[in-house]
């Protein structure tokens, strides 16, 4: 049996830490396929297209890594990829509202589908794309928080002021 988990979020940029939990669910399941949301309610700093490069240049060549985008229901896409599992990462109290309220709705609507949870590396659990952006922004240090080819996109996306 081959078992696939979804691994969906928005990924506005990819951080270590989302990284994190697809590197360590490849030891729980056979193929994860990393799903870009393209009507994520949350406003984007980066395109669809430039996150889904991103995470596809980050991942490289892992034929259990797939990396894809839903366009319309989650469940949907998840019912449609022949999987039975959506995975998620878990950091303080705070990300549990959101999660169970996504779990429980997807649980809803799709019996079949089980939401699976793991909780961050404790290294990562202040971590999330919002911390990174806001960093960045101000010329903060990211370069623990995100890998090489996402520290050159959000260079590019803020440019260091001339001295
Ligand atoms: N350590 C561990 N886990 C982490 C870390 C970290 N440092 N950072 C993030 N994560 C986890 C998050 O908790 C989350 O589980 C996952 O990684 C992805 O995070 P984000 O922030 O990129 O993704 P979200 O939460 O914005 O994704 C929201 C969805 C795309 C899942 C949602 O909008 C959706 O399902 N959209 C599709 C349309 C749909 O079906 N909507 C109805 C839902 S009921």
């Amino acid at each position: 049996m081959n078992r696939t988990a979804v691994y969906p979020g928005s990924f506005d940029p990819i951080t270590n830490g989302h990284l994190d939990i697809i590197q360590r669910g490849l030891h729980a399941f056979d193929t994860i396929i990393v799903a870009v949301a393209k009507n994520s309610s949350k406003k984007g700093l980066f395109s669809v297209e430039e996150r889904v490069d991103m995470i596809r240049d980050v991942v490289g060549d892992n034929p259990r890594i797939i990396v894809d985008t839903i366009d319309g229901l989650l469940i949907d896409y998840v019912m449609r990829k022949g999987a039975r599992v959506i995975l998620r990462g878990l950091r303080a109290v705070s990300d549990f509202e959101y999660e169970f309220q996504l779990a429980q709705m997807n649980h809803t609507v799709q019996k079949e589908v089980e939401t699976m949870f793991m909780m961050t590396s404790v290294r990562y659990g202040y971590l999330s794309s919002s911390i990174v952006k806001e960093m960045a922004s101000l010329n903060g240090p990211i370069s623990e928080f995100v890998p090489e080819a996402v520290l050159k996109k959000l260079a590019e996306k803020f440019p260091k002021a001339e001295e």
